[in-house]
């Protein structure tokens, strides 16, 4: 860690990631010598490859705009590099490389052959027309299109990357290979995207809630559920929640956050998509269309007393102050859906409290888990039903939750859910570098 910090100074969302990592697979790691003799973590925790570039497009005024474009390859000893790419004005090289660093964690968890990668760029799609998103698309996988590939590294969307965005850019990369091979998840079901990818992250994430709460011998009926964030991931698990009988009270945005105490019903999901497509990046205006909802400017739904609490925007939007917050208000489960949702300080005061906590890399799997079944979809010339693809997520949720019981149960009884998936991920990751050799 002394080492990294010393190489990368000032990473912090990087350093962070990897820091909550090995300290979690301290102990397992000590008890392989061979790992230590192969520097294995020191080959884990540097990307195998970064590719950095400049995207110049031009927008409906005829200016020229520059942004820059990154693709982090973390890791493909498991499967070719498979990430999201995250189009926001807070990217740069830090956030990408914690994201590309975790990703290669929870790929290794889903069951399936995918490693690890992330990309994106500083470009905020906040405000952009339709043809500016298309156009910086475009020069965005002009820049990239090399390094992709159906078994090489095969991108997907993430913060203000959705259908939309994919299409552009698929469309793009299609044309430059002249081939239809699929590099990319998340696209259009008309042209080789997948049931189901759209709602994967949210459904995926309470599936695993249901497994956690089956251990706990509860159910998910007549819980409130307090979900931050209004994108495709809250989206998702705000349907789900409602689908099994939950009462989702809150949702926010960067401008603060919704208090709906009648609970989310189709009309206010469905109008989550309206509110994200205007572009405008607020949730303000759901107090004004719902009454009897109320907005609260500059506040964080974790202030709210509920049962479950599901951060679902960025990363580090649970602070300890958060989480002290909502334990003294006697919450029953926290899931993070976002990456790396709860800061350190956050995750220590609910294992401190033996809270039931579960990270990120665990409950939001199935939406990279959905990706891959997409892959598989693609190289078969095949689409499942809906049916099909929820049933094999439901499967991959159970066994990541599985897993995270083998590693992360403690001696006292409690499931310590960071440590289960951190040393899950970890071991399969580790042992597929040793079976490959020095490289
Ligand atoms: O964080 C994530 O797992 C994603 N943004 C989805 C990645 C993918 O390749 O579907």
């Amino acid at each position: 860690m002394n080492s990294l910090e010393a190489k990368h100074p000032g990473e912090k969302e990087y350093l962070q990631a990897v820091r909550e990592v090995l300290l979690s697979v301290a102990d397992v790691y000590n008890e392989h010598p061979e790992f230590e003799k192969n520097r294995i973590i020191e080959r884990m925790v540097e990307p195998d490859r970064i590719v950095t570039f400049r995207v110049t497009w031009i927008d409906d005024n005829g200016e020229v705009q520059n942004n820059i474009g990154y693709r982090v390859q973390f890791n493909n000893a498991i499967g070719p590099y498979k990430g999201g790419i995250r189009f926001h004005a807070s990217v740069n090289l830090s956030i990408l490389k914690f994201l590309g660093f975790e990703q290669t964690f929870k790929n290794a968890l889903t069951t399936l052959p995918m490693g690890g990668a992330k990309g994106g760029s500083d470009f905020s799609p906040r405000g952009k027309s339709d043809r500016e998103i298309m156009r910086f698309c475009q020069a965005f996988i002009m820049c990239l299109w090399k390094n992709l590939g159906p078994d090489r590294d095969v991108p997907a969307g993430d913060i203000g990357v959705g259908g939309r965005e994919v299409g552009y850019m698929y469309g793009m990369y299609k044309k430059l290979v002249d081939e239809h091979t699929g590099t990319f998840t998340g696209k259009g079901f008309d042209f080789g995207g997948s049931r189901l990818r759209p709602e994967a992250t949210g459904f995926g994430a309470l599936y695993f809630v249901e497994n956690m709460l089956r251990r706990m011998n509860k159910d998910i009926k007549g819980k409130t559920v307090a979900i931050s964030g209004f994108g495709n991931v809250a989206w998702g698990a705000a349907m789900k929640a409602t689908q099994l009988g939950a009462k989702v009270i809150t949702i926010s945005g960067p401008d603060g956050y919704i208090l709906d105490p009648a609970g989310l019903d189709d009309e206010k999901i469905n109008y989550m998509l309206e509110l994200r497509a205007s572009g405008n990046d607020i949730v303000a205006p759901y107090a004004e269309k719902f009454p009897g909802s109320q907005f609260f400017p500059g506040r964080k739904p974790w202030e709210q007393k509920v049962n479950i609490a599901l951060p679902c925007a960025t990363q580090n939007e649970l602070n300890g102050d958060d989480a002290k917050m909502l334990v003294d208000n006697g919450v029953e489960l926290v899931a993070e859906v976002s990456n790396m949702g709860c800061t350190p300080e956050a995750i220590d005061h609910f294992i401190e409290t033996k809270t039931v906590y579960a990270p990120g890399k665990a409950v939001n799997a199935g939406g990279v888990a959905c990706s891959g079944l997409e892959m598989t979809q693609d190289a078969e010339h095949l689409q499942w039903s809906a049916e099909e693809v929820d049933a094999k997520l439901h499967q991959i949720m159970a066994s990541i939750h599985e897993q995270c019981v083998r590693y992360g149960q403690q001696p006292d009884g409690y499931l310590n859910y960071m440590k289960g998936a951190n040393i899950a991920g970890f071991m399969k990751v580790a042992t597929a570098m040793m079976q490959q050799g020095v490289i």
